[in-house]
């Protein structure tokens, strides 16, 4: 690491040492930019690093919403407004227990260089709260993403901020949050992406961040001589990026022996019937271990992290961070697992992604690997611009073309700045170029 990186990330643990998925993310970053750096002196002098590393704006708030029991609650809201450098703020918002300043600043810092590397004009962003939606009615849910974008649409704006789902947020709750929007404000406008498809929603949003991770995923694998047919495929999550990644990595020729939830996995040498979790997940809201009622050949095992340990090709963590630790990753390797695709943000701890590396498996990093989702999101933003629907092939053909540049870039910034088949460096490299460019572009804000 050059002195200047060292320096703003030693200054970082100063000033936000208590948040450690942000150092952690930071960490990551910035021990591969040196490279940048060496080329680039005049970065320091405009103080890059340090603004790169700060957000724009962190807004939080008080979510107050009254339960179905007529009780007061009150929740805690997040927008943090990480880098608008090459566009307006772009990204999602996470409703889950555990969400905090340090959970939201990771994810926006990680925004930015994943929106980046889509070549869209979106800049970054991430919001949330720490509202748990698991076990609330739907009118719970409403009267919560009422209040919340009752604060909330005071910064946001189709060409200021547009957020758009997470873990937690799917379609339900951007219906509500739009629908709060438009009455506040009157209007009609692409302030989120992820809408239903009656109101200004794109085809292919649900599928597009699970389509291209395995978009990603294949051309790693043809870049390095290998293919997704005849493959065994261990996903985790049952969400929404692990549902359509499963549904397209099958059609790719990928057997996908075994997804989970926050409870449990469960394990089908058949196949995952991907029909059956869809109908758990997205209609009946239920846990997945109710999977083996419809599928009795299949075994569910309490607990999450027990998924790694079964003999894979390809991994696909789609659930949450830091859900592959090191024991997971050694687990994976001894069982010759050959590709691993980020489908979550960053789900492999720091000393993860370093086996990884060493043992020369294919890792493709979450930035690039879980872009496919924002992408289709700012063209939802285009097609509302236009005042226009595209089919479901010419969005989805889009994104096959955004994610195979993707990996075109970061393989070339990896051949170029680090070493060849770093995707971990290529990703963060070719990401900070584009952004660097435009901050030094607009002078020292
Ligand atoms: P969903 O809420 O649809 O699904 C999340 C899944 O992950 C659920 O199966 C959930 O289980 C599991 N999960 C969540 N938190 C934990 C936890 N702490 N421990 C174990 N399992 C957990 O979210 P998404 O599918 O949208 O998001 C999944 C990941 O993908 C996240 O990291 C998100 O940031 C990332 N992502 C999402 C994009 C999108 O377009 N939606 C785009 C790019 C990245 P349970 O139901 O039990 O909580
Ligand atoms: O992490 C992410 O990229 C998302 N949750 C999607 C963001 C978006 O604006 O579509």
């Amino acid at each position: 690491m050059s002195n200047y990186t060292q320096r703003v990330l030693d200054g970082l643990k100063e000033r936000n040492g208590d948040q450690k998925e942000f150092i952690q993310a930071a960490t990551e970053i910035l021990t591969t930019l040196q490279p940048v750096i060496d080329r680039h002196p005049e970065y320091e002098r405009a103080g890059l690093l340090e603004r790169y590393v700060e957000p724009e704006r962190a807004i939080l708030f008080r979510v107050p919403w009254i339960d179905d029991q007529g009780q007061v609650q009150v929740n805690r809201g997040y927008r943090v407004q990480f880098n608008s450098a090459i566009g307006p703020y772009k990204g999602g918002l996470r409703l889950h227990p555990s969400v905090n300043l340090s959970i939201i600043k990771f994810l926006g810092l990680e925004q930015v260089l994943k929106n980046s590397l889509t070549g869209l004009p979106i800049g970054g962003g991430k919001g949330g709260s720490d509202f748990d939606p698991k076990g609330k009615s739907d009118n719970e849910v409403m009267r919560f993403c009422q209040s919340f974008m009752t604060e909330l649409y005071r910064h946001i704006g189709k060409d200021v901020d547009v957020p758009a789902g997470d873990i937690g947020v799917g379609g339900r709750e951007i219906g509500y949050l739009y629908g709060q929007y438009k009455r506040i404000t009157g209007l009609y406008e692409g302030v989120l992406t992820g809408k239903g498809l009656t109101y200004g929603g794109s085809l292919a949003r649900k599928e597009a961040t699970g389509y291209g991770l395995c978009y990603l995923t294949q051309a790693m694998l043809k870049a390095n001589g290998m293919d997704v047919p005849g493959s065994t495929v261990v996903i985790s999550g049952s969400g929404n990026v692990a549902i359509y990644a499963c549904e397209k990595i099958t059609a790719m020729g990928g057997k996908v022996v075994a997804m989970s939830d926050s409870n449990g996995y469960v394990y089908d040498p058949d196949g995952i019937k991907l029909d059956v979790v869809k109908q758990l997940k997205e209609v009946e809201r239920k846990r997945i271990k109710e999977y083996v009622s419809a599928v009795p050949t299949a075994t569910y095992t309490e607990g999450c992290k027990g998924i790694w340990t079964i003999p894979c090709d390809i991994a696909l963590p789609c659930a949450t961070q830091n859900e592959i630790d090191e024991a997971s990753a050694k687990a994976l390797i001894a069982n010759g697992v050959k590709a691993v695709g980020e489908g979550a943000n960053m789900p492999s701890t720091l000393e993860a992604t370093a086996a990884f590396q060493a043992a020369k498996v294919l890792f493709a990093p979450a930035k690039a690997a879980n872009a496919g989702g924002v992408a289709v999101s700012a063209l939802e933003m285009s097609q509302n611009s236009q005042r226009l629907s595209w089919t479901f092939e010419e969005v989805d053909a889009r994104l096959k073309g955004i994610m195979e540049g993707i990996f075109a870039k970061i393989d070339a910034a990896a051949k170029e700045y680090a070493t060849p088949g770093d995707y971990v460096a290529g990703a963060n490299i070719a990401g900070f170029l584009k952004v660097a460019e435009a901050m030094m572009a607009q002078g020292a804000v």
